[in-house]
């Protein structure tokens, strides 16, 4: 296998295999640029509809070709191709945005227990639209939980929690737990077996990330669970043609009008799989 494009270094490569996780990378956007990303945001949050939340900018790459850019960026894709090898493909985005003093958060799971992909060869690029902080609700990690395979995921029992299920405690050391703490225009990585959630944020500023979820080519969707999953190859070749292709958007700024597997349905389809309905 190649060495990759060296944007990482050895050490760095050997702390993610061990902890599951990296961030303190050099930024990928610098302030200026990060600020111009923001006003694309703008653009998008434009777009939707009354009732409609960020959470509704879903695999929007597809549409916007803004978005399709920053998925693309080959800054990003460097740090992708150190850790997932010469051939890859984009196939998720979606923002996770907690407003100043919003009480909704993240319980503890791993997004290879609501992926219908095989085998677990992912990761998910979260990119900071906002210096993202303890005090604002950063995401926080159990480094080292991506090794014990995929844990059992209960109904969520706190009200405010975006998912539908969270790990069940007692698994993994919640006393371990980190805050993955970034700077506007930084990135983090985390494999997708590494637990992870995060807490309110009770502070009077925004914090905004993009999550954008990549896999090497060897992996495979279940179609009749995600019927459109779409992929963009990245970096090398697909020799598996396992997944459908997308048609790279012309448009900067578009709604995908389709419809989508909601983070409900993903684990309703979990729920099923672990006989909880
Ligand atoms: O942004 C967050 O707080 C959580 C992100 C997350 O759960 C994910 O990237 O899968």
């Amino acid at each position: 296998m190649s060495a990759g494009p060296g944007r990482l270094s050895a050490s760095q490569k050997e702390f993610f295999r061990i902890n599951g996780f990296l961030h303190n990378l050099q930024p990928v956007y610098s302030r200026t640029e990060i600020a111009e990303l923001n006003s694309g945001l703008e653009r998008l949050l434009a777009l939707l509809r009354p009732g409609e939340t960020s959470k509704e900018i879903r695999e929007w790459h597809e549409s916007s070709r803004f978005l399709y850019e920053i998925c693309m960026n080959p800054i990003i894709l460097d740090y992708v191709e150190d850790v997932l090898g010469p051939n890859f493909f984009l196939w998720g985005s979606n923002f996770f945005i907690k407003s100043p003093r919003s009480l909704s958060t993240v319980g503890w799971h791993q997004d290879a227990y609501y992926w219908p992909l095989s085998p677990h060869e992912s990761l998910t690029v979260w990119l900071a639209f906002d210096d993202s902080t303890t005090e604002n609700g950063a995401m926080t990690v159990i480094p080292g939980s991506h090794t014990a395979g995929l844990l059992k995921h209960a109904r969520a029992k706190e009200t405010d929690s975006v998912l539908m299920l969270e790990c069940e405690r007692g698994q993994f050391r919640e006393d371990s737990v980190v805050p993955v703490t970034l700077r506007a225009g930084e990135i983090s990585i985390h494999d997708d077996k590494l637990v992870h959630g995060s807490p309110a944020n009770p502070s009077d500023r925004r914090r905004a990330g993009l999550t954008i979820r990549y896999s090497r080519t060897n992996v495979k969707c279940d179609l009749s669970i995600n019927p459109h999953f779409t992929t963009y190859l990245c970096r090398g070749t697909d020799e598996y043609r396992y997944n459908p292709r997308g048609v790279v958007p012309e448009q900067r700024f578009a709604r995908l009008d389709r419809e989508h597997r909601s983070i409900e349905e993903a684990g309703a389809e979990a729920e099923k799989k672990l006989g909880l309905r």
